[in-house]
């Protein structure tokens, strides 16, 4: 398995449709442990496959030991009161916004050995569905925000972005990026 490189807000594959997967291979699931290793390594609930330059519909998701690989995920079914809480992506680092989404989901996709399921969540677990089943159609959470806090977030990102050189961001494998302080001056 491998920690693979995290595309950042400029790279054109976070704004691009991914391609249905055709058929559950062993080249997709091993695409699908490396997604998993990587996500761990950034400290992040949830990664999707243009996240790490590919354009299969897939993603991975951890929230609190609830652990999916999604497989051509669509959401089937939205219902609750809408929620409002702030989200941050691993594609636009150490920015955030406030994002309202519905409360309950119903997701169906395939797992990783191809057979149909069928996952109703809300919660964290339920937005974070939303926020990767959203990655897989070039959405972004700074996309509900509004203009003002969208302005805001760009222009920030403006200041950080020369930090990932050709829109990469790579990791330390093996421990999570908080384990790595900024080195003591
Ligand atoms: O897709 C990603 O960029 C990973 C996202 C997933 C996510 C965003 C907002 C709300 C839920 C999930 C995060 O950056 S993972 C980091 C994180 C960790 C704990 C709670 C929220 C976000
Ligand atoms: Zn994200």
């Amino acid at each position: 398995m491998s920690v693979l490189a995290i595309r950042v807000l400029g790279d054109p594959v976070l704004r691009e449709e991914t391609r249905p997967v055709a058929e559950v291979t062993d080249d997709l699931r091993r695409l699908i442990d490396d997604m998993f290793e990587t996500m761990y390594a950034a400290n992040g609930i949830g990664l999707a496959a243009p996240q790490v330059g590919r354009r299969e519909r897939v993603c991975v998701v951890d929230v609190e030991g609830a652990v999916y690989a999604l497989v051509n995920p669509e959401v089937v079914q939205a219902d609750g009161p809408k929620n409002k809480a702030e989200e941050g992506c691993l594609s636009i680092p150490d920015i955030y916004g406030d994002v309202e989404r519905p409360s309950r989901v119903v997701v169906r996709a395939l797992d990783r050995d191809g057979t149909p399921v069928e996952i109703a969540a809300d919660g964290l677990l339920g937005r974070c569905f939303q926020h990767e089943i959203d990655h897989l159609h070039g959405k972004l959470f700074l996309d509900y925000l509004s203009y003002l806090k969208r302005r805001s977030a760009l222009a920030k990102w403006e200041d950080e972005k020369d930090q990932y050189p050709g829109f990469i961001r790579i990791l330390k494998p093996g421990k999570s990026e908080s384990e790595h302080p900024e080195e003591e001056l």
